[in-house]
């Protein structure tokens, strides 16, 4: 049985997908005529749930003249305007929420209790969140413009939800976007243009082209005024060489290998349900998973025996059953990438907990122990529900062992003491750290990371300004000083 969803719910979306079948480009408005075509499965049973459109450089560059067209016209309209829209958006998106939902576990292999609970509801938040900074823009950043078309790249793990990271600041701010969705996950991407026709937003301020890799690399090649990016570091290291001195705006969401810190008097119990929200959530495919685990080797002992009880207590299945605690892998590619970065680390010494392998996409939880500072389990993004496990024996240690990393994406510290917390947490290098939690989002807090992580913000005023450019500054020569 689905949970807060029906079977009526699943039947609508069965209905949607033969009835629409095959999925052109949305662009300026309206669906394209389907091109070169490929499947998008449901990775929980490898069944083909639509055909979608590989986008070449024409469709990219005829989304990108629709946008440009409906840029100055978009810009144009009062704050109240545009937020009218966002707010729409928003609304339409609660009322498909159930619709949306089992689209997204059907399409991701994420258990429906995620998609309904967390991902949809994010989605109308981040919405409504930046109908609001439409109705600000003019007064919280004087001086500033949009700065065109942007470019938006995003990944598999949250679709929707990454979708509504890059669409609503742009639009807020007055750009038009045009957006390819991962090729493993582009159905809520379409669903939403719909919700764009829906709600008369204007032709062209949102064009969705789908495809894999080499279409990004059109979209990111095309007169765009900027690219956001979330995904792999090695992507993302490629495209910022690709705009290197074209003067474009880039900002990129990349990889982590997030800590966990738990001290010495942290409620132990509180602990190990953020561990289970810290990477065993979306099966462990969340760029701020909590992957590293370190624990105070005073009671990492009774630390480790409730994480394995409660660990073993997950459920592994059918992932729009909602009993299930971790669904399907995104794809096949991506499960053999974990089951491998797992035998590289075992072979460099270290012992694995759990992390089976299953029959289709389907992995155990588990954990690595017993694991050096420089193993491949330990320096490397598994991106999949396994967790690092290691101990230290004083705060420095701690802050050292957590910034001993490429990434510095976010932290999650666990302490009874807020000043022991607040302390630590000032001294680890990441974009957002949690304080006895994990993998906690708010529109209104900027998320993003340093260093191998990538660089700029999504959310909150910190998110706008990265679609706002300074207005120029106009001088006027041998004007009398009044
Ligand atoms: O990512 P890619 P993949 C990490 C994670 C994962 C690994 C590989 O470790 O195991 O990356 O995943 C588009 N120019 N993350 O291979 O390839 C692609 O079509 C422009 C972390 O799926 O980076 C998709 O839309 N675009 C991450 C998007 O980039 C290109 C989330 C991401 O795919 C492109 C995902 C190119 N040359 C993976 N090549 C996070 N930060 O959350 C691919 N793309």
């Amino acid at each position: 049985m689905e949970y807060g969803t029906s079977v009526e719910d699943s039947a609508a979306v069965r209905d949607w997908l033969a009835r629409r079948g095959t999925f052109g480009h949305f662009i300026g408005g309206s669906f394209t005529d389907p091109g070169d075509l490929f499947d998008t499965r449901d990775p929980s049973t490898g069944e083909v749930l639509a055909q979608v459109s590989q986008g070449s450089d024409t469709d990219i560059a005829a989304a990108v003249a629709a946008a440009r067209a409906a840029q100055a016209d978009w810009a144009a309209l009062p704050g109240t305007e545009r937020a009218r829209y966002l707010y729409a958006l928003a609304r339409h998106v609660q009322k498909r929420e159930r619709f949306l939902s089992v689209l997204e576990t059907l399409d991701n292999g994420k258990p429906i209790r995620e998609a309904r609970d967390i991902d949809v509801p994010l989605v109308a938040r981040h919405f409504y969140h930046h109908a609001g900074w439409a109705e600000l823009r003019d007064t919280q950043f004087p001086g500033q413009a949009p700065l065109g078309v942007c470019g938006q790249i995003i990944p598999w793990n949250f679709p929707l939800l990454m979708l509504a990271w890059k669409i609503a600041p742009a639009l807020a701010a007055g750009n038009t976007v045009v957006l390819k969705p991962a090729e493993y996950t582009p159905l809520t991407a379409l669903a939403f243009a719909e919700i764009c026709q829906e709600v008369g937003l204007p032709a062209g301020v949102v064009n969705i082209v789908t495809g894999d890799g080499a279409t990004g690399a059109a979209l990111v090649a095309a007169e765009v005024d900027k690219i956001a990016f979330t995904g792999s570091t090695e992507v993302g290291r490629g495209i910022a060489a690709a705009l290197a001195g074209t003067g474009r705006k880039l900002t990129l969401e990349l990889g982590g290998k997030s800590p966990f810190v738990v001290m010495e008097d942290a409620d132990l119990d509180a602990a190990v349900e953020g561990v289970v929200d810290g990477i065993w959530f979306n099966q462990g495919q969340v760029c701020c998973a909590g992957s590293r685990i370190l624990v105070a080797e005073a009671v990492a002992g009774r630390f480790e025996t409730l994480m394995r009880a409660r660990m073993d207590r997950l459920r592994v299945g059918a992932p729009l059953d909602k009993s299930t605690d971790l669904g399907a892998i995104v794809d096949q590619v991506q499960k053999d990438r974990i089951l491998a970065i797992c035998r590289a680390a075992v072979d460099a010494g270290a012992e694995l907990v759990g992390g089976q392998p299953q029959d289709g996409c389907f992995i155990a939880p588990g954990y690595l122990r017993n694991i050096a500072p420089a193993n491949p389990g330990m320096t490397e993004e598994i991106f999949g529900p396994i967790a690092t496990l290691s101990t230290f024996r004083t705060a420095d240690e701690a802050v050292e062992l957590a910034n001993n990393t490429r990434y510095g994406l976010a932290a999650s510290v666990w302490s009874e003491s807020a000043t022991v917390a607040t302390d630590l947490a000032s001294r680890i290098r990441v974009g957002v750290v949690w304080i006895n939690g994990a993998n906690m989002f708010d529109a209104a807090a900027p998320f993003g990371g340093y260093r191998e992580s990538g660089y700029g913000r999504e959310g909150g005023s910190g998110g706008m300004l990265d679609y706002l450019a300074e207005l120029p500054v106009t001088a006027v020569p041998d004007a009398a000083p009044s």
